[in-house]
């Protein structure tokens, strides 16, 4: 039978990707309803070849979906995912809202996709945040071959993650560098434009950032609480493709020739790793690269000569794609394909 979808948040990055994702799924999909606050009534949004209105999420009958994929941010998810999980339909909600919640599974599919089937306690399920989500596919198949036991990673984020206007912050600042209009820094809180910064969300106690502290305790309620994870987590100029220097501690020695095999054999993985290609031979990725594609690209794997069992890699992923949108579908397509969502 068909499933019915409502997309919350539909005229933002993420919503606007789950859309076009959603469109070339291969689930049986019936409606669709584009959802989004009353801003953005009247606005219209593509749904494969077809044009969808948005429609008011204050008078929008959420009984009439299956699944609600939200975008909305934190503060509307914490208000509306339980007010229209109560409607009946299941939420895979791509905020930090639920996330650390023990209710609330925290998925990626090919990672933990059996802990979807915890959701029914409170009808939501919680998409991680992307830079998360890219290291866990990375670090599953080497978890479960060799024990992961420690990571230091360093992220280089692009301004996408922080949304649309974080994105038009970068392209003007920049233009306006070049004819002596400098623009003030707005949603970052250092100048973005031919810089870098070492801060993403705000600070906690221990000085460690909000996105840093999200790193570690996802990747523990992912894959397993005695994995130790230091972040630093860093916004560069770039448009779409988050980018991170992972250095792993595993508890048996795995060769990088090893681990290069094994990563280009796992789900969601595609390995870019020669060193000594030719001109016309990929080598290793960059974000750019990798905008529009639905793996993570692992590249840069190499033992660490400074210390046994430990390897470093650069991982590279569209962080609206897998990041966020392409992994709520798939954690969608989960609920279909093992009939847990019911019309
Ligand atoms: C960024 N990772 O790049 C953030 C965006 O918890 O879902 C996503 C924040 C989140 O700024």
């Amino acid at each position: 039978m068909a499933t019915n979808f409502a997309i919350v948040g539909a005229t933002g990055n993420v919503g606007t990707e789950m859309l076009e994702i959603l469109s070339e799924s291969d689930m049986d999909i019936g409606e669709v309803y584009a959802v989004a606050s009353r801003n953005s009534l009247g606005r219209e949004v593509s749904f494969g070849d077809r044009t969808l209105k948005c429609l008011d999420i204050e008078t929008f009958d959420f009984a009439k979906c299956d699944i609600a994929l939200m975008s909305a941010g934190g503060t509307v998810s914490k208000e509306w995912s339980p007010r229209i999980a109560a409607k009946g339909a299941v939420v895979i909600d791509n905020s930090s809202a639920w996330r650390m919640d023990p209710d609330v599974p925290l998925v990626v599919p090919e990672v933990n996709a059996d802990a979807v089937e915890g959701f029914a306690k409170k009808n939501i399920i919680a998409n991680p945040n992307c830079s998360t989500i890219q290291m866990v596919v990375a670090l599953k198949p080497l978890h479960d071959r060799a024990g992961v036991k420690r990571v230091v990673v360093s992220t280089y984020q692009s301004v996408s993650g922080a949304g649309k206007k974080a994105m038009d912050e970068l392209w003007l600042q920049t233009k306006g560098i070049y004819v002596n209009n400098d623009l003030p820094a707005i949603n970052f809180p250092k100048q973005i434009a031919f810089n870098v910064i070492p801060q993403i969300d705000v600070f906690m106690d221990d000085g460690y950032t909000k996105e840093e502290w999200k790193m570690k305790v996802e990747t523990k309620k992912i894959l397993g609480s005695s994995i130790k994870v230091s972040a630093t987590c860093v916004r560069v100029p770039t448009f779409v493709g988050h980018a991170e220097a992972i250095n792993v501690e595993l508890g048996e020695e795995l060769s990088a020739d090893d681990a290069r095999a094994l990563l280009r054999e796992s789900p969601g993985l595609m390995v870019i790793d020669n060193p000594v290609a030719e001109d016309d031979e990929a080598n290793y990725i960059t974000p750019v690269e990798c905008v529009g594609e639905f793996a993570t690209f692992v590249s840069r794997i190499r033992e660490d000569s400074t210390q046994d069992n430990t390897l470093d890699m650069w991982v590279v992923s569209d962080n609206l794609r897998k990041g966020a949108a392409l992994n709520a579908v798939q954690i969608a397509e989960l609920l279909v394909h093992r009939k847990l969502v019911s019309n």
